[in-house]
């Protein structure tokens, strides 16, 4: 009896899915929806926070005022986005200290992406160019997602992270139009996030263990590999415009196709950077850990303001 009623349940929630109705908090859900969808939002959570780290690190070396000014706005503007997502997280029920502690304990994942090392100042062109470039193609898809919360949130996330790919670009550009040894500097850095870049979309549709639910769910609107494709496409002109070089002998256009091939992607060096050995992943979650606990006298504080005031307030309300 049990299993029919979650059965029926299961097809008028297919059928919303189906009518591009978005799922709220207090609808009904399937356990495995709600479970991937945390899954999917805490890992996104977690790439925002951990995403700060690589150009945080250039904050007290950025060449000018206006330059650290761009770079302090857009790192504090990947704190925001983790916070908006770990509230969207909460709404499935999920604590956020749980979540967190997740993160801090391996047990969750974060992009392989920040697992990189930015080794020079052309390194914040890359990321707002390349990394931001790919975080756009995937959140702009990201924002019909099936369930609400999460699709609002993409939408204000993806104004900013536009401002994010356009600064690093005009960064690059400037470095790229400027002294032999700028040039140089440019494309060197371009030479090692590119590849990593086009990881970030996850493993081949074909051996992506989530996609085929999360599309028939509508978590996902568009696969790891289509979301590639329109990354390379988009970014293959603007390198131009750049004046850099894309590092892939076998990147060009398909008259055929309409689109870009491009060289095979070296998928172990994704899984073993995913899988904890990455250049930096050891070195990013030491620091994590570190702020959090230098964090603790602020939880704390806001804990006892919260004992003292709250229940006043909602007595009052
Ligand atoms: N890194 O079956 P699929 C940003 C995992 S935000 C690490 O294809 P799915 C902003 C995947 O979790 C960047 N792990 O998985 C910024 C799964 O493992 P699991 C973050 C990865 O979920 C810019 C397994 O591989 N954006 O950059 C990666 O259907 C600059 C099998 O994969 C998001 O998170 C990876 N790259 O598709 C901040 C967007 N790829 O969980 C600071 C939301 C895959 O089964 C500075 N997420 N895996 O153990 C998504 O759209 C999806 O989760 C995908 C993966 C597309 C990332």
């Amino acid at each position: 009896m049990e299993q029919m009623v979650d059965d029926s349940l299961e097809d008028a929630f297919q059928h919303r899915i189906d009518a591009e109705v978005k799922i709220e908090p207090r609808d009904w859900m399937p356990e495995r929806y709600r479970a991937s969808l945390v899954r999917q939002i805490a890992q996104h959570a977690h790439s925002e926070i951990i995403g700060m780290q690589p150009e945080g690190n250039w904050i007290t070396r950025a060449p000018s005022l206006r330059r650290k000014a761009i770079l302090l706005a857009k790192v504090q503007d990947e704190a925001g986005h983790g916070l908006y997502l770990y509230s969207a997280a909460e709404t499935l029920g999920v604590d956020r200290e749980a979540l967190v502690d997740m993160l801090q304990t391996g047990r969750q994942k974060y992009s392989s992406i920040f697992n990189y090392p930015t080794l020079s100042w052309a390194d914040v062109g890359s990321i707002g160019w390349l990394v931001d470039g790919a975080a756009i193609t995937n959140q702009l898809a990201l924002t019909h997602t099936s369930y609400g919360p999460y699709a609002r949130a993409m939408v204000k996330i993806c104004r900013e992270e536009s401002f994010h790919q356009r600064q690093g670009f005009e960064l690059l550009w400037h470095l790229s139009h400027g002294t032999e040894a700028q040039h140089e500097m440019a494309q060197e850095s371009v030479n090692r996030w590119w590849w990593p870049s086009l990881m970030m979309f996850g493993p081949p549709d074909h051996s992506s263990p989530n996609s085929e639910q999360s599309m028939r769910w509508g978590i996902k609107r568009v696969s790891n590999d289509e979301l590639r494709r329109r990354f390379v496409d988009m970014t293959v002109p603007q390198a131009r415009a750049l004046g850099v070089l894309l590092p892939d002998p076998e990147l060009r256009w398909n008259e055929s196709t309409g689109h870009h091939d491009f060289g095979p992607i070296n998928w172990d060096e994704f899984h073993r950077v995913v899988g904890g050995d990455g250049p930096c992943n050891a070195e990013r979650l030491t620091r994590r850990r570190r702020a959090h606990e230098e964090g603790e006298w602020v939880r704390e504080a806001a804990r006892s303001w919260a004992t003292r005031h709250v229940p006043a307030r909602i007595e009052a309300a």
